[in-house]
């Protein structure tokens, strides 16, 4: 494996934030406002992807409006089959950044973490790996029985990737373009892209590094994530990245 460190590459210069939205009407315009200022104030160039597909609610008619006033927002509504994954892959294929951070749209992340994300990957690492779970990390109202599937699933990858990694599960990380480029073909669909990613970034070689982040829940809308649906998928796209880590002979690692 490649060693754990930054090494000097070019500048970024564009952020793109790109941001899944179902059925976010309560939450959207805050998680897009915040952020948007945030950045301005620390001077980073950047767009603000919000990737919609599915909304039944005015999720679509608050980004339209929301657009007129914040230039960066890239509002896009996504046809064909829905799902977090899908939406996530399509909003990667229309960033203009060097760099990407995945967002969610329910203010569950802080937009000061993308900042530091941002100052990291500046620092030379490919990719930046928030976590809630070391010092300086926290969580604010993690209903009890997700916490408890969260930490078992996160003690699992740890043990079965061998890798210093406690939060692989969430999906608030950040990447240089190239990293993006060198994961495709995206197999997930749903969630599990939250795991996809940081595990293909690992294998394929490319750096990373943990910052703390704090995650709190959301306060209006409803949770999409259906653990019992999900497990399955997790573990299929887990078992084929473990898969490309010790089968294909390198095939499909950075170069
Ligand atoms: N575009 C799109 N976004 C989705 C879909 N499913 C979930 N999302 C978004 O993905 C993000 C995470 O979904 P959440 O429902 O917050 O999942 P969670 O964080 O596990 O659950 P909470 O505890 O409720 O926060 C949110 O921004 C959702 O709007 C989908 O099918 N399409
Ligand atoms: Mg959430």
């Amino acid at each position: 494996m490649k060693a754990l460190k930054p090494t000097a590459q070019e500048p970024l210069r564009v952020l793109s934030v790109v941001i899944p939205a179902r059925d976010e009407e309560g939450c959207i315009e805050a998680t897009v406002e915040h952020l948007d200022v945030e950045l301005r104030v620390h001077g980073i160039e950047h767009e603000i992807i919000v990737v919609d597909d599915g909304s039944t609610d005015t999720t679509w008619a608050v980004l339209e409006r929301l657009r007129e006033r914040i230039p960066a927002l890239k509002p896009i509504k996504k046809d064909g089959d829905h799902g977090f994954g899908r939406a996530v892959t399509e909003g990667f294929d229309h960033i203009k950044g060097d760099a990407v951070v995945v967002m969610m749209a329910d203010e569950s992340d802080d937009c000061r973490d993308v900042v530091r994300y941002w100052q990291l990957l500046q620092e030379g690492w490919d990719a930046v790996f928030g976590s809630r779970f070391v010092r300086g990390g926290g969580v604010i109202d993690y209903p009890a029985h997700k916490l408890v599937v969260n930490r078992m699933a996160n003690f699992f990858l740890r043990m079965l990737f061998n890798v210093p990694l406690n939060d692989t599960t969430n999906a608030f990380k950040a990447y240089r373009r190239k990293v993006i480029e060198g994961c495709r073909p995206f197999l997930s669909p749903h969630f599990n892209l939250t795991v996809e990613l940081p595990l293909k970034t690992i294998v394929r070689g490319y750096s990373w590094t943990v910052t703390p982040i704090t995650w709190r829940n959301r306060r209006t809308g409803i949770s999409k994530l259906k653990i019992k649906e999900m497990g399955s998928r997790y573990l299929f796209i887990a078992l084929y990245c473990w898969l490309e880590k010790y089968f294909s002979r390198g095939d499909y690692r950075a170069r």
